[in-house]
């Protein structure tokens, strides 16, 4: 079989948007946590080496999987299995990054580009080593230091925080605790304002970890959230997408889409032409 069709993709979009109401799992829904798991899964990207990248989906076995940074995204895998049986023909790196697209609009977020072909085909001398995705007790020099080897600007970097409008931690997954905005289930740009207008104080977690708190609703931001407001140059992005709900949506869609590429070259059919492993599925 060719690449799916148009109308192929919509049934998975459909059987997508079905799954996500969940109401006996953290809020209601299993958006966000399949965010993550997109983000997740290209946010290895090394742009030097041409390593890492939602292409291959790697994180089904134990070398990516079992990094304490993807502890808990087995939730989002599990959530997609179903879809996955019912549509064989599409890839893991296509369904999960697909199905992060399809959560962000249902969530009321942009409509992102995407575009599939990717391989489930992991390649061993690709892996991407651990400590690829960022620590959130750190600082803006962290940031730049993860971010700008995916290729993203601080403009870019600010934008993709963004989705921290979104979901919640966990004890049990990273160690902090609470979430960022009142309705984690609502894509907006909620998550800047609150950063603006709280005054945030550290806060240390029975298990001994430090975020920000604040007293007034039961809201919580990682160090490297407050990174964003200290930081100066990361600063003025937090203030335009605050002050300009549309400009966010505008730049988030073209962002998260670029996440989603990296590590993809494409012809000008949009076929990809750097993975020789174009699974049995997808060959034309
Ligand atoms: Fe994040 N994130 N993230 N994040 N993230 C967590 C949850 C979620 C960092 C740390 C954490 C992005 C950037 C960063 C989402 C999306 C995105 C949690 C809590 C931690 C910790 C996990 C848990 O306990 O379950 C750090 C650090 C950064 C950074 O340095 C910038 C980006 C770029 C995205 C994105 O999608 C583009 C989402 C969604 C969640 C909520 C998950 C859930 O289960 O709910």
């Amino acid at each position: 079989m060719s690449q799916p069709s148009a109308a192929q993709l919509d049934q998975v979009r459909a059987a997508v948007k079905k799954l996500l109401h969940q109401p006996d799992y953290d809020d209601g829904s299993a958006g966000p946590v399949l965010v993550r798991l997109a983000w997740h899964s290209a946010g290895t990207y090394d742009v030097k080496t041409k390593t890492g990248g939602s292409n291959g989906a790697g994180m089904r076995y134990e070398a990516e999987g079992g990094d304490p940074a993807n502890a808990g995204l087995q939730h989002a895998r599990a959530f997609l299995e179903p879809i996955k049986a019912q549509f064989p023909w599409i890839t893991y790196a296509d369904l999960w990054t697909l199905a992060s697209v399809v959560a962000i609009e249902e969530m009321g977020g942009p409509r992102v580009p995407w575009a599939g072909g990717r391989t489930d085909f992991v390649d061993d001398s690709k892996l991407p080593p651990r400590g690829r995705l960022p620590d959130a007790a750190q600082g803006a020099d962290h940031l730049r230091w993860i971010f700008y080897r995916m290729g993203f600007n601080d403009q870019e970097i600010v934008a993709l925080s963004g989705a921290h409008n979104l979901g919640r931690c966990h004890t049990d997954r990273s160690g902090f605790e609470g979430k960022w905005v009142n309705n984690p289930t609502r894509f907006s740009n909620q998550y800047f304002k609150l950063l603006k207008a709280h005054d945030w104080k550290k806060k240390k977690l029975a298990n001994g970890i430090e975020q920000f708190g604040e007293v007034v609703e039961e809201l919580m931001m990682l160090p490297t959230d407050m990174a964003l407001l200290a930081d100066p140059k990361f600063k003025v992005w937090v203030d335009r997408y605050a002050d300009d709900k549309e400009l966010f949506f505008e730049h988030f869609s073209a962002v998260y889409a670029k996440l989603l590429e990296l590590g993809l070259e494409r012809d000008a059919s949009g076929k990809i032409v750097n993975d020789d492993n174009l699974q049995e599925g997808y060959k034309s």
